[in-house]
Protein backbone atom coordinates (compact mmCIF):
# COMPACT_ATOMS: atom_id res chain seq x y z
CA UNK A 1 0.00 0.00 0.00
CA UNK A 2 1.37 3.74 -1.01
CA UNK A 3 -0.31 6.66 0.55
CA UNK A 4 0.62 10.30 -0.42
CA UNK A 5 -0.30 13.01 1.74
CA UNK A 6 -0.45 16.77 0.51
CA UNK A 7 -0.80 19.21 3.20
CA UNK A 8 0.73 22.60 3.36
CA UNK A 9 2.21 21.50 6.99
CA UNK A 10 3.72 18.46 5.54
CA UNK A 11 6.21 18.48 8.95
CA UNK A 12 3.42 18.17 11.78
CA UNK A 13 3.25 14.23 10.16
CA UNK A 14 6.84 13.89 9.66
CA UNK A 15 8.18 13.11 12.92
CA UNK A 16 4.82 11.10 13.66
CA UNK A 17 5.75 8.57 10.71
CA UNK A 18 9.31 7.99 12.08
CA UNK A 19 6.82 6.38 15.95
CA UNK A 20 7.67 2.81 16.29
CA UNK A 21 4.38 1.15 14.78
CA UNK A 22 4.75 2.92 11.57
CA UNK A 23 8.42 3.65 11.42
CA UNK A 24 8.74 -0.61 11.44
CA UNK A 25 6.12 -1.09 8.88
CA UNK A 26 7.50 1.65 6.29
CA UNK A 27 11.21 0.19 6.56
CA UNK A 28 10.11 -2.99 5.66
CA UNK A 29 8.07 -1.80 2.73
CA UNK A 30 4.85 -2.77 4.03
CA UNK A 31 3.71 0.76 3.93
CA UNK A 32 4.93 3.60 1.75
CA UNK A 33 4.18 7.13 2.70
CA UNK A 34 5.16 10.42 0.92
CA UNK A 35 4.72 13.71 2.07
CA UNK A 36 3.86 16.31 -0.85
CA UNK A 37 3.97 20.00 0.03
CA UNK A 38 0.85 21.19 -1.77
CA UNK A 39 2.91 24.79 -2.53
CA UNK A 40 4.58 22.79 -4.66
CA UNK A 41 1.41 22.78 -7.16
CA UNK A 42 0.91 26.11 -6.89
CA UNK A 43 2.86 26.92 -10.08
CA UNK A 44 3.31 30.34 -9.61
CA UNK A 45 6.75 32.10 -7.93
CA UNK A 46 4.49 33.51 -4.40
CA UNK A 47 3.42 29.67 -4.01
CA UNK A 48 -0.26 30.93 -2.82
CA UNK A 49 -2.60 27.79 -1.65
CA UNK A 50 -5.38 29.77 -0.04
CA UNK A 51 -7.46 32.78 -1.00
CA UNK A 52 -10.63 35.02 0.74
CA UNK A 53 -13.93 33.58 0.92
CA UNK A 54 -16.01 34.83 -1.88
CA UNK A 55 -18.87 36.33 0.11
CA UNK A 56 -17.11 37.72 2.65
CA UNK A 57 -16.52 36.08 6.15
CA UNK A 58 -13.17 35.13 8.21
CA UNK A 59 -10.33 33.18 7.45
CA UNK A 60 -9.30 31.65 4.14
CA UNK A 61 -10.11 29.00 1.96
CA UNK A 62 -7.73 26.41 -0.05
CA UNK A 63 -7.84 27.56 -3.57
CA UNK A 64 -8.74 24.70 -6.32
CA UNK A 65 -5.63 24.83 -8.27
CA UNK A 66 -2.94 23.76 -6.51
CA UNK A 67 -5.18 21.04 -4.98
CA UNK A 68 -6.70 19.90 -8.29
CA UNK A 69 -2.79 19.88 -9.67
CA UNK A 70 -1.60 17.41 -7.08
CA UNK A 71 -4.72 15.01 -7.45
CA UNK A 72 -3.84 15.06 -11.13
CA UNK A 73 -0.26 14.84 -11.02
CA UNK A 74 -0.14 11.98 -8.35
CA UNK A 75 -3.30 9.90 -9.35
CA UNK A 76 -3.40 6.81 -10.73
CA UNK A 77 -5.18 3.78 -11.62
CA UNK A 78 -7.33 2.35 -8.68
CA UNK A 79 -6.37 5.58 -6.68
CA UNK A 80 -8.57 6.20 -3.72
CA UNK A 81 -8.40 9.98 -2.95
CA UNK A 82 -9.62 11.43 0.31
CA UNK A 83 -10.43 14.68 1.79
CA UNK A 84 -10.05 14.88 5.63
CA UNK A 85 -12.65 17.49 6.35
CA UNK A 86 -15.04 17.87 9.57
CA UNK A 87 -18.05 17.84 6.64
CA UNK A 88 -16.73 14.31 6.20
CA UNK A 89 -18.28 10.37 7.12
CA UNK A 90 -17.30 9.52 10.76
CA UNK A 91 -14.24 7.37 10.34
CA UNK A 92 -14.61 3.98 11.90
CA UNK A 93 -13.27 0.95 11.85
CA UNK A 94 -15.14 -0.10 9.14
CA UNK A 95 -14.35 2.18 6.76
CA UNK A 96 -10.33 1.54 7.60
CA UNK A 97 -11.24 -2.25 6.77
CA UNK A 98 -12.96 -1.13 3.28
CA UNK A 99 -9.58 0.84 3.16
CA UNK A 100 -7.37 -1.62 3.81
CA UNK A 101 -7.49 -3.36 0.39
CA UNK A 102 -7.02 -0.09 -1.99
CA UNK A 103 -3.39 -0.46 -3.44
CA UNK A 104 -2.65 3.72 -3.51
CA UNK A 105 -4.96 5.87 -1.42
CA UNK A 106 -4.07 9.94 -1.52
CA UNK A 107 -5.30 12.35 1.13
CA UNK A 108 -5.89 15.80 1.12
CA UNK A 109 -5.37 17.66 4.11
CA UNK A 110 -8.23 20.57 4.48
CA UNK A 111 -7.83 23.07 7.18
CA UNK A 112 -10.83 24.31 9.13
CA UNK A 113 -12.07 27.27 7.30
CA UNK A 114 -12.53 25.56 4.49
CA UNK A 115 -11.43 24.29 0.53
CA UNK A 116 -12.70 24.99 -2.06
CA UNK A 117 -15.96 22.79 -2.95
CA UNK A 118 -14.80 22.55 -6.00
CA UNK A 119 -12.02 20.23 -5.39
CA UNK A 120 -14.80 17.28 -3.47
CA UNK A 121 -17.27 18.35 -6.81
CA UNK A 122 -14.47 16.58 -9.25
CA UNK A 123 -11.44 15.23 -7.87
CA UNK A 124 -12.55 13.26 -4.25
CA UNK A 125 -13.81 10.14 -3.68
CA UNK A 126 -14.66 10.18 0.03
CA UNK A 127 -14.59 13.13 2.63
CA UNK A 128 -13.73 11.46 6.16
CA UNK A 129 -13.66 13.24 9.20
CA UNK A 130 -12.69 12.01 12.68
CA UNK A 131 -14.78 12.86 15.20
CA UNK A 132 -17.60 15.71 16.09
CA UNK A 133 -14.95 18.55 16.90
CA UNK A 134 -13.16 20.97 15.05
CA UNK A 135 -9.35 20.51 14.27
CA UNK A 136 -7.23 23.47 12.94
CA UNK A 137 -6.43 21.39 10.12
CA UNK A 138 -6.18 17.59 8.58
CA UNK A 139 -2.44 17.14 9.37
CA UNK A 140 -3.27 15.13 12.92
CA UNK A 141 -6.77 13.61 11.35
CA UNK A 142 -4.10 12.25 8.25
CA UNK A 143 -1.89 10.99 11.52
CA UNK A 144 -4.98 9.12 13.11
CA UNK A 145 -6.11 7.48 9.87
CA UNK A 146 -2.66 6.63 8.87
CA UNK A 147 -1.96 4.73 12.28
CA UNK A 148 -4.97 2.93 12.25
CA UNK A 149 -5.25 2.09 8.68
CA UNK A 150 -1.65 0.92 9.06
CA UNK A 151 -2.77 -1.91 11.49
CA UNK A 152 -4.96 -3.29 8.97
CA UNK A 153 -2.22 -3.78 5.65
CA UNK A 154 -0.82 -7.99 6.56
CA UNK A 155 2.85 -7.91 7.89
CA UNK A 156 2.73 -4.08 9.88
CA UNK A 157 1.15 -5.94 13.49
CA UNK A 158 3.78 -8.97 13.92
CA UNK A 159 1.69 -11.04 16.08
CA UNK A 160 -1.72 -11.40 13.93
CA UNK A 161 -4.08 -11.91 17.45
CA UNK A 162 -2.68 -8.19 18.27
CA UNK A 163 -5.33 -6.78 15.58
CA UNK A 164 -8.14 -9.62 15.82
CA UNK A 165 -7.89 -8.60 19.72
CA UNK A 166 -8.38 -5.18 18.90
CA UNK A 167 -10.99 -2.50 20.30
CA UNK A 168 -13.75 -3.18 17.62
CA UNK A 169 -12.65 -5.53 15.72
CA UNK A 170 -15.31 -7.83 15.59
CA UNK A 171 -17.25 -4.48 16.62
CA UNK A 172 -16.68 -4.88 20.26
CA UNK A 173 -14.74 -3.15 23.23
CA UNK A 174 -11.31 -4.82 23.93
CA UNK A 175 -11.43 -7.12 26.90
CA UNK A 176 -9.30 -5.92 30.17
CA UNK A 177 -5.76 -6.77 30.52
CA UNK A 178 -3.43 -7.03 33.47
CA UNK A 179 0.69 -7.01 33.87
CA UNK A 180 2.78 -7.93 36.78
CA UNK A 181 2.84 -7.60 39.59
CA UNK A 182 -0.33 -9.93 40.71
CA UNK A 183 -1.21 -7.83 43.65
CA UNK A 184 -0.33 -3.88 43.50
CA UNK A 185 -1.74 -2.00 46.34
CA UNK A 186 -3.64 -5.15 47.59
CA UNK A 187 -5.24 -5.00 43.91
CA UNK A 188 -5.06 -8.59 42.84
CA UNK A 189 -5.31 -9.73 39.18
CA UNK A 190 -8.46 -11.72 38.53
CA UNK A 191 -7.73 -15.35 39.52
CA UNK A 192 -8.56 -16.82 36.24
CA UNK A 193 -6.13 -15.49 34.77
CA UNK A 194 -3.12 -16.96 36.90
CA UNK A 195 -4.88 -20.35 36.45
CA UNK A 196 -3.22 -21.47 32.79
CA UNK A 197 -6.21 -22.36 31.65
CA UNK A 198 -6.31 -21.13 28.41
CA UNK A 199 -10.32 -22.01 27.38
CA UNK A 200 -11.44 -20.59 30.68
CA UNK A 201 -9.22 -17.70 29.71
CA UNK A 202 -10.82 -16.70 26.65
CA UNK A 203 -14.18 -17.46 27.76
CA UNK A 204 -13.55 -14.65 30.76
CA UNK A 205 -12.07 -12.74 28.22
CA UNK A 206 -15.04 -12.75 25.77
CA UNK A 207 -17.60 -11.90 28.98
CA UNK A 208 -15.53 -9.07 29.73
CA UNK A 209 -15.64 -7.98 26.18
CA UNK A 210 -19.02 -8.34 25.87
CA UNK A 211 -20.26 -6.75 29.31
CA UNK A 212 -18.03 -3.95 28.70
CA UNK A 213 -19.12 -3.34 25.06
CA UNK A 214 -22.90 -3.42 26.56
CA UNK A 215 -22.39 -1.36 29.71
CA UNK A 216 -20.38 1.27 27.95
CA UNK A 217 -20.85 0.91 24.21
CA UNK A 218 -24.54 -0.18 23.45
CA UNK A 219 -24.19 0.60 20.12
CA UNK A 220 -21.68 -1.63 18.96
CA UNK A 221 -23.50 -4.64 19.92
CA UNK A 222 -25.87 -4.20 16.98
CA UNK A 223 -23.83 -5.17 14.45
CA UNK A 224 -21.51 -7.47 16.28
CA UNK A 225 -20.79 -10.89 15.47
CA UNK A 226 -22.46 -13.01 18.10
CA UNK A 227 -22.65 -16.84 18.53
CA UNK A 228 -25.86 -18.45 20.58
CA UNK A 229 -23.33 -17.99 23.69
CA UNK A 230 -22.75 -14.46 23.55
CA UNK A 231 -26.28 -13.92 23.27
CA UNK A 232 -27.53 -16.25 26.16
CA UNK A 233 -24.40 -14.44 28.56
CA UNK A 234 -25.92 -10.66 27.02
CA UNK A 235 -29.10 -11.54 28.19
CA UNK A 236 -27.99 -12.59 32.14
CA UNK A 237 -27.08 -8.77 31.73
CA UNK A 238 -30.54 -7.59 30.96
CA UNK A 239 -29.62 -7.10 27.41
CA UNK A 240 -32.48 -7.52 25.27
CA UNK A 241 -31.17 -8.33 21.71
CA UNK A 242 -33.71 -7.22 18.97
CA UNK A 243 -33.14 -10.02 16.49
CA UNK A 244 -36.78 -12.13 16.48
CA UNK A 245 -34.34 -15.05 15.94
CL1 LIG B 1 -10.55 15.36 9.06
N1 LIG B 1 -10.34 17.93 9.74
C1 LIG B 1 -10.58 18.96 10.54
N2 LIG B 1 -10.09 20.14 10.22
N3 LIG B 1 -11.29 18.88 11.66
C2 LIG B 1 -11.76 17.68 11.97
C3 LIG B 1 -11.56 16.55 11.17
C4 LIG B 1 -10.83 16.70 10.04
N4 LIG B 1 -12.16 15.50 11.75
C5 LIG B 1 -12.72 15.98 12.85
N5 LIG B 1 -12.50 17.30 12.99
Amino acid sequence: MEIDIVSIFPEIITGFLGHSLLGKAIDKKALGVNLRNLRDYTGGRHRVVDDVPFGGGPGMVLKPGPLMKAVDSLKRDGSLVILLTPQGTLLSQDVLKRHSSKEHIIMLCGRYEGVDERVAETRVDEEISIGDYVLSGGEVAACVYIDSLARLIPGVVGDGESVTGDSFYGSLLKHPQYTRPADYEGLAVPAVLLSGNHADIARWRRERSLERTFRKRPDLLEKAELSREDRSFLQTLGHRSKEVN
